[in-house]
Formats: structure tokens, C-alpha cells, sequence
């Protein structure tokens, strides 16, 4: 079964969205299986977003991701990369389709409230960066089986 990464970025967190964001993703049927609350550094920042050194908005991105706590959340399930790019909706929030997740609560691009994999690659190497083997955890769901 597939995994992605999700982070509540910063200004989610500010605005209480946190259980918003969350509760849409688990309502979808995607399961939870890491999360913890962290406040990214540089290092990580420009690691987890190395695609995109040497783009216009890259500092700024970096300035934005590290300026307060994120919570990082490994979401399972079918197709779960896809399946959350759509829940989240478009990066720019004021083009993303109501009732997805910045089309909802966003207006401006650089603060778009949730980050999730673009690719089962990028998503494999992103779990790699906030959580250890161990910190991952495996669980049957009674809806499962
Ligand atoms: P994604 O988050 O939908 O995958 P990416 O293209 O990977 O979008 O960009 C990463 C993040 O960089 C976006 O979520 C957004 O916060 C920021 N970003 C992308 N394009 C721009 C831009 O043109 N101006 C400002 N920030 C941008
Ligand atoms: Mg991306």
C-alpha cells in the first residue's frame, strides 16, 4: 500500500487547522501510521525542497517552512499519493477547486497550508528525511479486512 508525506505547514498550524487538515485526509480513508510536531531547520528545509534551489521563491519558501512548528504526518493507503494531491487541491490556492483543502482555506501561494509527495519516489525519500524505520508504524483496520 502506498505511502506519502504530509506537513501541516506553518500557517495551518497558526490557524488552527491542523484537526481540519487531518480530519479531511482520515475521512477520505487514509491511515495514519507516523506523526510528529517539529520546527524544520535550514538544513532540512533546503533538503526537502531541493528540487527547487535556484527558483525565484526559493528562499522565501525556505524562510516560510522554518518560521514556526509543522506537523509531519506519514498517511497509507490506496493510491494515497494521488489520492491526497487531489484532497489538498492546486498549489496556487486561489486557482484550487472548492472543497479541496487550499481552494477552502488558502488564498496566496506561499502560505497554501499543506505540503503532500508529487511521486511514490519523492514521497519515499521525503519520509526518509523526518521519520526512522522504526518510527513507522504497521496496523490492520478493521474496514481493511
Ligand atoms: P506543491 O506544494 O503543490 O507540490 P511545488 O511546485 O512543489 O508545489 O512548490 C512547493 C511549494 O513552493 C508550494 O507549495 C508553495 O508553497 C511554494 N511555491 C511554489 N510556486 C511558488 C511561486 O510561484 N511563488 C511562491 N511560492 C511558490
Ligand atoms: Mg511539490
Amino acid at each position: 500500500m502506498e505511502k506519502s508525506l504530509v506537513l501541516i505547514k506553518p500557517d495551518a498550524v497558526q490557524r488552527g487547522l491542523a484537526g481540519e487538515i487531518i480530519s479531511r485526509l482520515e475521512k477520505k480513508g487514509l491511515k495514519i501510521v507516523a506523526m510528529k510536531m517539529l520546527r524544520m531547520d535550514g538544513a532540512l528545509a533546503q533538503r526537502h525542497y531541493a528540487v527547487h534551489t535556484g527558483k525565484a521563491f526559493f528562499n522565501d519558501l525556505v524562510d516560510f517552512i522554518t518560521s514556526g512548528p509543522v506537523i509531519a504526518i506519514v498517511f497509507q493507503g490506496k493510491n494515497a499519493v494521488e489520492v491526497i494531491r487531489q484532497v489538498m487541491g492546486a498549489t496556487d490556492p486561489a486557482k484550487a477547486s472548492s472543497g479541496t483543502i487550499r481552494g477552502d482555506f488558502g488564498i496566496d501561494i506561499g502560505h497554501n497550508l499543506v505540503h503532500g509527495s508529487d511521486s511514490l519516489d519523492n514521497a519515499s525519500g521525503e519520509i526518509d528525511l523526518f521519520f526512522s524505520a522504526e518510527e513507522i508504524l504497521s496496523y490492520d483496520r478493521d474496514l481493511d479486512t
